[in-house]
């Protein structure tokens, strides 16, 4: 995309930016190439839509509105009230759930509000480590969660790299959490949440669902939803599900008040408003047919990365994936994480190293990378163009050291994410 190709893509207030701030602009411009011509393979990320995007620049960013619709602390709400009840009303029809709270800023965000709403500093809470593929909130050491909370934590069985549901009833059974977490960033299986609330029932814990990877798949009907199951889902809005940078969480009705109150006024001032709108239009795609089959697509193409990836040599952690990532050991090649994330992104490929179960080595080297297929499918990439990128990857880790076989996978790489343009006008 060219330059001119780009403005034309951000409008009139691009203009208007380029005139009062070039170095700002030039940034805009830039990222836009960037995230064009590279591939993303980063499974946390996705390309929104422009009608997204165009909320997020909207003057809706300029209104706060602290409290909940009808019951706001400033006058001139009643416009964005209007955004508010309708992403609240398509958040729970979508997903079949009680409760909605459009306000989190984050994923990080939603999770403080849920130890706000469920738990008291000193409580214990049962997550799944961060090693084994949990999150920082879910009681990392350097997090909140791990400082104020009495953090017990489960993990993978070493022989199938799969959460072994006896252990954790037994490690619930003896530690008798107030809270169970169950939801990762690097799983590539689902959960089994039937099982899960029935140990949540057995201990009388709150069953809490840190959804923000696989929510997409989710509302795309694609896996099994912890809806039906949960106390509490709380999820990022940017990853599979394609909406704004954002968190949400959904509850039952009777947690309703208590989730309110602990995103406004327990955690947040203001909500960002023109984020809320842009989770409202996200919803109403997610509600599509087309957007059904998306969420089917980013597994197909999901699995088909995994079982490339394995041919050529590198081990996919549990066997595969049945979700939109998958995490891959490259002990194989000889090379670590962070030197495959470095030689990747030389080629043009953009991913992330990743801690494998029972990693020997640091979270700042790894053994392992994480890929995830949401951007790429969103892109409308299938299953042939994953087999050639599978194919990029392996000859950037063993290659990707030379300097002219890096800028020649890179040239492909262009190639290629040209073939299947994104934000072209
Ligand atoms: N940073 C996100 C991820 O990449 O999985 C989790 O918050």
């Amino acid at each position: 995309m060219t330059q001119k190709d780009s403005e034309a893509f951000y409008g009139p207030d691009f203009n208007a930016l380029q005139a009062q701030d070039p170095d700002i602009a030039a940034v805009l411009i830039s990222e836009l190439v960037r995230q064009q011509k590279n591939l993303q393979l980063i499974a946390s990320e996705n390309f929104t839509s422009p009608a997204v995007l165009a909320t997020m620049g909207s003057t809706l960013s300029n209104k706060y509105a602290e409290g909940y619709p009808g019951k706001r602390y400033y006058g001139g709400c009643e416009e964005v009230d209007k955004v508010e009840v309708i992403g609240i009303e398509r958040a729970k029809a979508l997903f079949g759930a009680e409760h909605a709270n459009l306000q989190p800023h984050s994923g990080a965000s939603a999770n403080v509000a849920v130890y706000q709403a469920f738990t008291k500093p000193g409580d214990s809470v049962l997550a799944m480590s961060l090693p084994h593929g949990g999150h920082l909130t879910h009681g990392s050491k350097v997090n909140f969660s791990g400082k104020w909370f009495n953090i017990f934590s489960y993990g993978v069985r070493q022989e199938d790299e799969l959460i072994d549901y006896d252990e954790l009833r037994d490690n619930a059974i003896a530690n008798k959490p107030k809270m169970i977490c169950v939801g990762a960033t690097a799983y590539p299986s689902l959960i089994d949440f039937e099982t899960v609330r029935k140990i949540c029932d057995e201990v009388g814990a709150i069953m809490w669902v840190d959804a923000a990877h696989f929510i997409g798949l989710v509302a795309g009907k694609a896996i099994p939803s912890p809806v039906p199951y949960a106390d509490v889902v709380s999820f990022t809005t940017h990853k599979v599900l394609r909406g704004p940078r954002g968190g949400m969480i959904l509850s039952k009705a009777e947690h309703a008040a208590a989730i309110d109150k602990a995103v406004f006024p327990g955690m947040q001032g203001g909500p960002i408003m023109s984020a809320v709108a842009g989770k409202a239009v996200a919803l109403k795609e997610c509600a599509t047919p087309e957007y059904q089959a998306y969420a089917k697509n980013v597994i197909v193409n999901a699995k088909a990365l995994a079982a490339d990836l394995e041919k050529e040599g590198m081990r996919a952690v549990s066997g595969g994936t049945q979700t939109h990532l998958a995490l891959i050991d490259i002990r194989s090649t000889g090379v670590n994480g962070k030197v495959a994330d470095e030689r990747c992104g030389a080629s043009g490929i953009v991913l992330n190293k990743n801690s494998i179960p029972y990693d020997p080595e640091t979270p700042a080297v790894t053994s392992g990378i994480r890929v995830g297929t949401a951007a790429t499918t969103t892109q409308g990439m299938g299953v042939p163009e994953m087999s050639q990128i599978a194919s990029f990857i392996a000859r950037a880790i063993k290659d990707g050291g030379d300097e002219n076989k890096a800028k020649a996978i890179r040239s492909e790489v262009n190639a290629l994410t040209a073939k299947f343009p994104i934000y072209a006008r």
